[in-house]
């Protein structure tokens, strides 16, 4: 019986995705002569890397984000730009997720205090769910900072968070540019659609 291992590197342009990616293919490839005939048996398993959008940061475990330093004018162009990259605005699942976008922040100081998150009350005031539609408080996070929401001048029903940590409510489309947190999920965590 002979057998060998086969590893090489193909690289794969995919024509749905921007990026390139890179593959490890292993093979494994038997074979026998029985009776003058050589059956043959070729298996294999690939393995490659995430296709993530450009200038997302991975944390392992947690997911991918891209912070928008310079902001976005409303909470609806927040959206987009994050749906346009293939992910989502952010949403805060767990404390860990909490501490990684805090440490996002603490890395870009002079950006403005408050970034948008994605949850808002803009259907129901008082009444917070996702961009998907589920309740804030099926989100594994609900830690809003003291003293919020407070709906400042009635006018504030797009979520965000605190600089250091905390959920705000925030204008949806005054007093902007703020930034904002685009996140992707890690594989097996596919983003919901949003309706
Ligand atoms: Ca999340
Ligand atoms: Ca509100
Ligand atoms: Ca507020």
């Amino acid at each position: 019986m002979t057998f060998w291992v086969l590893l090489f590197l193909v690289m794969f342009s995919c024509t749905s995705a921007l990026t390139e990616r890179q593959f490890q293919v292993s093979i494994s490839c038997s074979k026998c002569e029985v009776g003058g005939l050589t059956p043959f048996t070729l298996t294999g398993n690939i393995s490659g890397n995430n296709i993530k959008p450009t200038g997302y940061e991975l944390f392992h475990g947690v997911g991918y984000y891209k912070f928008y330093t310079e902001g976005a004018m409303t909470y609806y162009q927040a959206l987009s730009t994050c749906k346009n990259d293939g992910a989502h605005l952010a949403i805060i699942n767990s404390q860990t997720e909490e501490e990684v976008l805090k440490s996002i922040y603490a890395k870009n100081p002079s950006a403005k205090p408050w970034a948008y998150l994605g949850f808002n009350d803009i259907e129901k005031e008082g009444d917070y769910v996702t961009i998907f539609g589920e309740r804030l408080c099926d989100t594994g996070f609900m830690k809003w900072h003291p003293g919020k929401p407070d709906n400042h001048e009635g006018n504030e029903d797009c979520g965000s968070m605190f600089r250091h940590g905390g959920l705000n409510d925030l204008y949806c489309d005054k007093h902007g540019p703020w930034p904002f947190f685009c996140e992707y999920e890690l594989p097996g965590h596919p983003s919901p659609k949003i309706s």
